[in-house]
């Protein structure tokens, strides 16, 4: 199999990454990875604390040069997601910024700082534990002498909120990683003469794979911003920088900024391509991007367990409200609720979304029930309801599973939040749902029926609490507060009922 970054093993002096003031050429990264994937051959497996930092990048680089899976961990994980992470996904081996601490669950791993391998800290950042066996070259060989697994090989493993139970683990193969971002390249004309810059985080297949991988793999490369903001776009479209990718929520903020900021709009007029993914940009933020600059943002639709699987394309008509055609080697279908797939593309018989290709992943980690109910003869099923304009571009108009909230661009189960509020001294009852918001898409609320209903737990107190037992981007942004909540004559809580 070809390498996965050929501009890696050709030692390419161009730019390929930069966050802040620190920045690698592919010559400089072939070194400083390969370095560090000679200390990582023969893991099993390794997780990653995926800091929106360089050393991120090149760990993660380092991992797949080695053939060594690796786990993105949200720095922001509370206790109780991390501890299912760690135990879930059982890294021999954890990789992290110089000078981070981690938190309990992966302090207890052997640990390489993701700088080991440079000249500066060779030697040091590691407990000694880290494997030196497996067909590691030689100090001094180049990246191109790491043996490429075959394509069936595990790459990477993505943690990814379901409806009820904690965040499961999808297994992306190394021909998912190659076979998404090459279809992307021939989608959007993505060429080594690309410069993105984008601001988001490294252990989504967003962020990562898209965001840092994509670029690696054409040769070209990538300004990260660290942490979102409309001058830093600015900033690095009009400096040289050719794409944007960002959440709708970015996109939103964007469009905020534009009317009282021209050299915003400047900036992005003069991009080759703006994309926008993970949840659907609204129309109104099409438009007035649209109006003030000139410039169609482009969406493309994906999964963390499909990678990506429609687009429109550079070279196609963009339609606000659609995510455009199939990509190259994708199979997508619509089927309606008898299982029948629906043929015509009328633009209004809805369908479950479900596609098979080379961009899936292989399976759940240690889940062999869920990966199993998730497909239908061979068929991916994505939840995701769709209908077909009559020339084939796809339209989203909804999801099968009310339980899952699409906050900020980041997938939030129900369930999760819910257990966790149980948990809460203060909290007798408890419902999660997603209620439109302007800037997320969907905000998390909490129905809450304290259990002192004469000195309920604060809005604050309850964010908190999710945000320490599972992330930040978990915890509801609005707290409702009930005497009981509603259910119907099995007990079972009716969350339609409750916006009403
Ligand atoms: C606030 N913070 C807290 C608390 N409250 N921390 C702990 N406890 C609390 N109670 C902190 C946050 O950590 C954060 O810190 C800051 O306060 C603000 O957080 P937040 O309110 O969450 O930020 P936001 O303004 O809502 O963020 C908007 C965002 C973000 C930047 C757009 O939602 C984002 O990065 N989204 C990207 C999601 C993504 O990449 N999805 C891809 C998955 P600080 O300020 O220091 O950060 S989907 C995917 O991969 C598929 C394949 C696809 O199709 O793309
Ligand atoms: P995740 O599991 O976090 O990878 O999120 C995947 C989900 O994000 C999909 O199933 C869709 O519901 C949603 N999604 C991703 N891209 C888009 C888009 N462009 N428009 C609408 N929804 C999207």
């Amino acid at each position: 199999m070809s390498p996965l970054f050929p501009a890696l093993a050709a030692r390419s002096q161009r730019p390929a990454l930069r966050f802040g003031d620190r920045a690698l050429t592919h010559a400089e990264l072939a070194d400083a990875a390969g370095s560090l994937a000679r200390r990582l051959a023969g893991e099993r497996r390794v997780a990653i604390w995926a800091t929106p930092t360089l050393g991120t990048a090149v760990g993660v680089v380092a991992a797949l040069l080695a053939g060594v899976p690796v786990v993105p961990v949200n720095p922001r994980s509370g206790e109780r997601e991390l501890a299912h992470i760690a135990r879930d996904s059982a890294p021999t081996l954890v990789l992290a910024e110089p000078g981070v601490t981690l938190p309990p669950a992966l302090a207890a791993l052997p640990r390489l700082d993701t700088d080991a391998g440079t000249d500066a800290a060779a030697g040091t950042g590691t407990d000694g534990a880290a494997g030196t066996d497996g067909a590691a070259p030689e100090a001094g060989s180049p990246a191109g002498a790491f043996p490429e697994p075959p394509p069936e090989a595990p790459a990477l493993i993505v943690y990814t909120s379901g409806t009820t139970g904690p965040p499961k683990g999808a297994v992306l193969p190394r021909r998912a990683l190659t076979s998404t971002l090459d279809a992307l390249a021939d989608a959007w004309q993505w060429t080594a003469d690309d410069v993105l810059v984008h601001a988001l985080p490294l252990f989504h297949v967003h962020g990562l794979i898209l965001g840092i991988l994509g670029p690696l793999r054409r040769g070209g490369s990538v300004t990260h911003l660290g942490r979102f903001d409309t001058a830093g776009v600015a900033r690095e479209l009009s400096s040289g920088a050719t794409m944007l990718f960002g959440v709708p929520t970015m996109y939103h903020r964007i469009a905020e900024a534009l009317a009282d900021d021209p050299a915003l709009a400047g900036a992005l007029a003069g991009a080759r391509l703006l994309v926008s993914g993970s949840a659907a940009l609204p129309v109104h933020d099409h438009r007035r991007i649209a109006a003030a600059t000139g410039r169609r943002v482009v969406e493309r639709y994906g999964m963390t367990e499909t990678l990506m699987n429609t687009s429109v394309r550079a070279d196609g008509e963009p339609r606000a409200g659609t995510v455009g055609v199939p990509l190259h080697g994708v199979e997508l279908r619509l089927v309606d609720e008898s299982g029948a797939a629906i043929e015509q593309y009328d633009g209004e018989s809805v369908g479950e979304i479900q596609v098979r290709g080379p961009n899936l992943f292989t399976e759940y980690l240690n889940r062999p029930d869920a990966t199993e109910a998730a497909f239908t003869d061979g068929w991916f099923r994505t939840g995701d309801m769709a209908i077909r304009d009559p020339d084939g571009y796809v339209r989203i108009v909804g999801r099968k599973a009310t339980d899952l909230i699409k906050s900020g661009g980041y997938k939030i189960g129900a369930g999760e939040i819910e257990n966790v509020l149980l948990e809460h001294s203060g909290v007798r009852e408890a419902a999660v749902t997603g209620e439109p918001d302007p800037d997320l898409g969907e905000r998390i609320v909490a129905w809450i029926v304290p259990a002192r209903p004469e000195a309920p737990p604060t809005e604050r107190e309850l964010a908190d609490h999710v945000a320490g037992q599972l992330a930040a981007h978990k915890r509801p942004r609005t707290v409702r507060y009930l005497d009981a909540l509603p259910r119907n004559d099995m007990g079972k809580i009716m969350k339609r009922a409750l916006h009403g």
